[in-house]
């Protein structure tokens, strides 16, 4: 994975104000490698890392991190076969069972993740699923509302990288549960649509093990010189596919051993 930046800093900014302005106003663009076709990872995250210093500019506060495409099933969706991170604000926090408005969201698609709550702060590289598991304050079940600001939700790792991971919305809920009393792996989720069964699996889609995927997670943001700060909200990453949502529909993930998440759409 190329961390090399090779855009100027004027398109880093051009492009950063691009996303913003599409984020802001829900509205779709095409690609940024439509226009940017060399751009890399590191092109990818030098946009990421310019839209977060934005918002915490304007007052949006640093809750915690995502990593995404990190199951087979998220890969084969999206087309894309390598993990990504984004960053997570208080503005995207939804309360369990709120109604979530989708006018301000272009094509929102909702997907089942175990989340961690971390009790002590962790640095890469070479951070592993033990240092993870033991830097756990507890889990509990979430469900992430993704909304890529791309056509059709088409995109390519770069472009996405750029567009924050599609971070959109999120749900904290069900039960918190130390990590040791259970094993992740095995650990199953049910995700319904309006009372139907729309998606199922266990955690171990996540690379193996959810904990693996917060541990690559801090080994990226050591790429980017940061570090999990001690009280951050880790999303690991969809289970199963991604689900899109419209206005009227009520989503229920039902985890084993962690309870439900509920909510409803405006
Ligand atoms: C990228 C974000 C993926 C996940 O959990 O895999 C993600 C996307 O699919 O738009 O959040
Ligand atoms: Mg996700």
């Amino acid at each position: 994975m190329s961390m090399d930046i090779t855009l100027s800093r004027e398109d880093v900014v051009r492009l950063c104000e691009r996303i913003e302005g599409a984020q802001r106003r829900a509205h779709a663009i095409p690609k940024l490698t439509d226009e940017y076709p060399g751009m890399t990872i590191g092109d990818g995250y030098a946009v990421q890392t310019e839209l977060r210093r934005r918002y915490v500019a304007q007052g949006h506060r640093l809750v915690g991190w995502k990593a995404g495409l990190t199951s087979k099933a998220k890969m084969r969706q999206m087309g894309v076969d390598v993990p990504s991170i984004g960053f997570l604000t208080d503005r995207m926090a939804r309360a369990e069972n709120a109604a979530i408005s989708t006018s301000d969201l272009v094509h929102p698609r909702v997907e089942c993740e175990v989340a961690f709550v971390m009790k002590k702060a962790l640095a890469g590289p070479g951070c592993t699923r033990q240092d993870v598991l033991d830097a756990t304050d507890h889990v509990l079940p979430a469900v992430e509302i993704i909304d890529s600001r791309f056509s059709g939700f088409k995109f390519d790792l770069a472009s996405v990288v750029a567009d924050n991971g599609s971070s959109a919305r999120f749900v904290g809920g069900g039960r918190a549960r130390c990590a040791d009393e259970l094993d992740l792996r095995t650990l199953g989720v049910v995700l319904e649509k309006n009372g139907e069964i729309v998606g199922m699996g266990a955690a171990a889609a996540v690379l193996g093990h959810p904990a693996d995927a917060v541990a690559m997670l801090v080994n990226i943001l050591a790429e980017l010189g940061e570090s999990l700060p001690a009280g951050s909200f880790v999303m690991s990453g969809g289970i199963t596919e991604a689900v899109p949502v419209r206005p009227g529909d009520s989503v229920v993930a039902r985890f084993q051993e962690l309870g439900s998440v509920s909510m409803r759409f405006a």
